[in-house]
């Protein structure tokens, strides 16, 4: 048997793991995670070279009913990102029945034309019998493969989820060198590290009116990596909310990103967050879709 190769998107309900799945197996950090929904914002390919094989993952925005303009567009990026691959990632929840949001996908994924593997994820929080008939519910869309029961959090199942993949996969060439993990910039990964920590920290429509773009990533004369970025939010209010009394706030989010960020980087840095009003940016297509590009 030859090499293997492909693109493989994720696809599933916002929170269900997809983005902590691919950072498991990768053994590092490039994606962020949270528990809101809807973290996720691009189409992040993220490379696993295995001996005989290199899985090209794509993530994508979580899918949910749609509640702005925002979630809308995240939904449209994430069935978009269908085209071009070769096997087909599904994750779910152990539910115990087919939860009425994948069942509305699975409309959408009928006349898919590759393989497709449906991961049941967070089985650390759950009982066999919820686990075998979340198994039985989901085998009767007959739609996929291969259901495997997962946990990202205890890293159960998740050799044997790749390796199922895996076999899946065309005979191809590597199309990337080993060493290549993401085909994002350090730039794109430090600003989702700061924007995950506006997800943890700050509440309401707050994480979804903020957008995150690094604008200088250098090494300075004395050796020090130096970031600035910009915060972008929608409004006055929330310009004022996320700068929090005495600038609490953001000192805190620069805080919790810098210890995320010089861990990824390996090295110390400083960090210097600026945030700034783009009136409106969420409340129409084209700009929504102009400024997560510059991020
Ligand atoms: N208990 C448990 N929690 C998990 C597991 N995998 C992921 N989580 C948690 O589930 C939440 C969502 O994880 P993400 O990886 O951000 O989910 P996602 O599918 O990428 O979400 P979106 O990007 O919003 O669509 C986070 O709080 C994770 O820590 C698991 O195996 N067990
Ligand atoms: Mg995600």
């Amino acid at each position: 048997m030859g090499f293997k190769s492909g693109f493989v998107g994720l696809l599933g309900q916002a929170n269900a793991g997809k983005s902590s799945f691919i950072n498991a197996l990768l053994g590092q950090k490039f994606l962020i995670v949270s528990e809101r929904r809807q973290s996720t914002r691009h189409r992040i390919r993220c490379v696993l070279t295995l001996p005989g094989a290199q899985i090209v993952f794509v993530d994508t925005p979580g899918l949910h009913k749609p509640v702005d303009k925002l979630s809308r567009y995240l939904i449209k990026q994430a069935y978009a990102a269908l085209s071009g691959l070769d096997v087909l990632v599904y994750m779910t929840e152990p539910w115990g029945r087919l939860h009425e949001e994948d069942q509305k996908a699975f409309e959408h994924l009928k006349s898919f034309p590759q393989p497709m593997l449906l991961l049941v994820n967070k089985i650390d929080r759950t009982d066999a019998r919820t686990l075998e008939e979340t198994v039985r519910a989901y085998q009767q869309a007959g739609l996929f493969r291969e259901i495997i029961p997962v946990s990202c959090k205890q890293e159960a199942n998740l050799g044997l989820a790749a390796n199922k993949i895996a076999e899946l996969l065309p005979e191809g060439p590597k199309f990337f060198p080993d060493e290549t993990r993401t085909d994002r910039s350090q730039e794109f990964i430090v600003a989702e590290f700061i924007r995950e920590k506006i997800f943890q920290l700050t509440h309401k429509e707050i994480p979804y009116s903020t957008v995150v773009a690094v604008t200088h990533l250098a090494e300075r004369e004395d050796g020090l990596m130096e970031i600035f970025a910009n915060i972008y939010v929608a409004r006055e209010s929330q310009k004022a909310i996320l700068i929090g009394s005495g600038g609490r706030m953001v000192k805190e989010i620069g805080s919790l990103a810098r210890q995320e960020i010089e861990a990824f980087l390996g090295r110390k840095i400083y960090l210097d967050l600026q945030v700034k009003v783009h009136r409106d940016w969420n409340e129409s297509e084209a700009e929504i879709a102009r400024m997560l590009d510059r991020a």
